[in-house]
């Protein structure tokens, strides 16, 4: 049996997708027309329908091929009314795939740089995340993402301005995280921010370990200090016994996205995931989408995909859906509810 209809029924928590890569090209264009954006389809053919983007999806070359797409289709996004649908269509179809609890990123600098204030973007998630929580019963925490491509001096301005305008204290945003470009942008590059984030007494985590080398892992885990990776992939594809022993002793969760390794050539096929060595190192981990809109599918294509490659039984994957929930940052009592 090929275990679909168990999955689809499985309550699960997402912990790795960036609410702006669940722009659907159909909803890319709508925005596109209704706030008079001009995509570059004179430079890039596949800007002239939501068919022919879908069809470039599929042939990303690496993160940054991948990146270039992600920044021009948010630039679609303008004003409150956007980023409250975007969001809440992304809780809608998680829900459907019986995602019970979420924590979903953004990227707020690449907005700001567009004139999109910070207050824009959490008024309208705010909305999206308590008409969900009515409607669907699911519980959602939002994680604030730099960018590594950016200067370190942005990242602390956007954080403190975070910081400053209450979104921390009055638990709006739940924790801090960094993404887009990885291997020219080390983890200690970043030290003054994690250190400003530990201070703060927030939740911290990081890409790394996608395209970048297994050091950036350990390096985000000891000069960093962060409390959870997002990917990590490459930690166990490349990484030594001992990084491998100290992420399933430290049961640091790594926020893993099989079909994202795949669309951006981080590994070569699903049969490359490296499912085994992490279920036999004991190592605490969760199956996410990353980009849903962008790498062919939400959560559970993700573990569908494992599924059909790895046979798994249902005592592994209600070893991996606990783990999950352990790792998560909701509270306790939250966490009680879907174990
Ligand atoms: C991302 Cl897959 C991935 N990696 C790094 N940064 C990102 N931002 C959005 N998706
Ligand atoms: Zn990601």
């Amino acid at each position: 049996t090929s275990l679909h209809t168990f999955l689809a029924a499985l309550p699960k928590v997402e912990h790795h997708m960036h609410l702006e890569g669940s722009l659907e090209p159909e909803l890319l264009f709508k925005l596109a027309a209704k706030n008079g954006i001009t995509l570059p389809v004179s430079t890039d053919p596949a800007f002239a329908s939501a068919e022919s983007l879908r069809k470039r999806y599929e042939n990303f070359q690496n993160l940054d091929d991948f990146l270039s797409y992600y920044y021009i289709g948010m630039s679609v996004l303008i004003d409150e009314t956007d980023f409250e649908a975007l969001a809440y269509a992304y809780f809608t179809k998680a829900s459907s795939q019986n995602v019970r609890h979420a924590e979903v990123f953004f990227d707020p600098q690449a907005h700001s740089r567009r004139g999109v204030e910070l207050s824009t973007i959490i008024k309208a998630f705010r909305r999206a995340q308590e008409k969900a929580a009515h409607d669907f019963g699911i519980t959602t925490q939002l994680i604030m993402c730099l960018l590594r491509h950016l200067p370190l001096s942005e990242a602390m301005e956007t954080f403190s301005q975070a910081r400053n305008e209450g979104y921390y204290d009055d638990g709006t945003l739940a924790a801090v995280g960094m993404d887009s470009s990885e291997s020219p942008f080390p983890p200690f590059m970043w030290k003054e921010l994690y250190d400003a984030a530990k201070e703060f007494g927030i939740r911290r985590t990081i890409h790394a370990g996608e395209e970048g080398p297994p050091l950036y892992v350990a390096q985000a885990l000891e000069l960093l200090g962060v409390e959870r990776i997002d990917h990590g992939v490459r930690a166990l594809t490349e990484g030594d016994d001992a990084l491998v022993a100290r992420l399933a002793s430290s049961k640091t969760l790594l926020t893993l996205c099989p079909l994202s390794n795949v669309r951006l050539n981080c590994i070569n096929s699903i049969s490359s995931f490296p499912l085994r060595r992490l279920m036999d190192a004991g190592i605490r981990f969760s199956i996410n989408s990353d980009d849903p809109a962008y790498f062919g599918g939400y959560i559970l294509e993700n573990y569908c995909a494992l599924q059909d490659e790895f046979n798994l039984d249902i005592g592994d994957w209600e070893t991996i859906t606990r783990g999950a929930v352990l790792g998560s940052w909701c509270s306790e009592e939250r966490k009680a509810q879907l174990l």
